[in-house]
């Protein structure tokens, strides 16, 4: 799978992916990452890409032409499987279920917003769908960008070694019943500064290990996610 991102902060990206599965998956030639300065599709002395917003306000907004330029010359003609995602404070929100179906495309490229935003032309004719990553300002779309990525990248065929373990360990579907957190999890010593791991994972019964792992999942979703249970509980 390839991915593109369109940024005036290409530099940023040098860390994001050079680490863990993502640099495995590159490494592996399962995914492609290339990055793309915004500035070079600018035709003015000083490479301007924002400007300031009609009807006034704070602020500045990106210029549609340099991101419409940067689209067309990454991409000629759009071919299936090829798709656009504005990075925005005011798009759809990102969630497993959008990871999945876009593990499913051949190519993404992801545009990043800055400052107070993007021309509105960009959103509603060269972009094929909108995304925030959560309810939360950031400062621009290349942190939303590197999640994205991060996200879509583990899912693609081969990335995880083994096939099936991505959907299983994905957010929907802990094997604990659908919707919940994972349960919580203890490694060596049992007993560490005197909080000993609980009993019933040292006992060897694997049954029993199985339904406490639930009701740990259950009531770890209870405490700190209470919306996932919806009206149940
Ligand atoms: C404080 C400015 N806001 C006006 C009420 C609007 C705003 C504009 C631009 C808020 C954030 C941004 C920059 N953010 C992004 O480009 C962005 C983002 C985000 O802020 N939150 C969650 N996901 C994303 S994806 C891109």
């Amino acid at each position: 799978m390839i991915f593109h991102v369109l940024t005036i902060f290409p530099e940023f990206f040098e860390g994001p992916f050079a680490y863990g599965v993502v640099k495995r998956a590159k490494d592996a030639g399962l995914v492609e990452i290339r990055i793309h300065n915004l500035r070079n599709w600018t035709s003015d002395r000083h490479q301007s890409v924002d400007d300031r917003p009609f009807g006034g306000g704070e602020g500045m907004v990106l210029k549609p032409e340099p991101i419409f330029m940067a689209v067309e010359s990454i991409w000629p003609e759009r071919r299936p499987g090829q798709r656009v995602i504005l990075l925005s404070a005011h798009g759809c929100l990102f969630r497993q279920a959008m990871a999945n179906r876009l593990a499913e495309e051949a190519e993404l490229l992801l545009v990043c917003g800055r400052d107070e935003g993007v021309d509105e032309r960009v959103a509603e004719h060269l972009a094929d769908e909108e995304v925030s990553i959560g309810n939360y300002v950031l400062s621009g779309g290349e942190l939303a960008a590197a999640v994205v990525i991060d996200a879509v990248a583990r899912l693609v065929p081969g990335v995880l070694g083994n096939e099936t373990s991505a959907a299983f360990e994905s957010f929907q579907d802990t094997g604990h019943g659908e919707g919940l957190l994972d349960c919580p999890h203890w490694t060596r010593p049992a007993d560490f500064r005197g909080w000993r791991v609980p009993e019933v994972l040292i006992s060897g019964n694997h049954a029993e290990v199985a339904s406490w792992r639930k009701e740990r999942a259950r009531q770890k979703t209870r405490r700190n996610r209470p919306d996932l249970l919806g009206e149940i509980g």
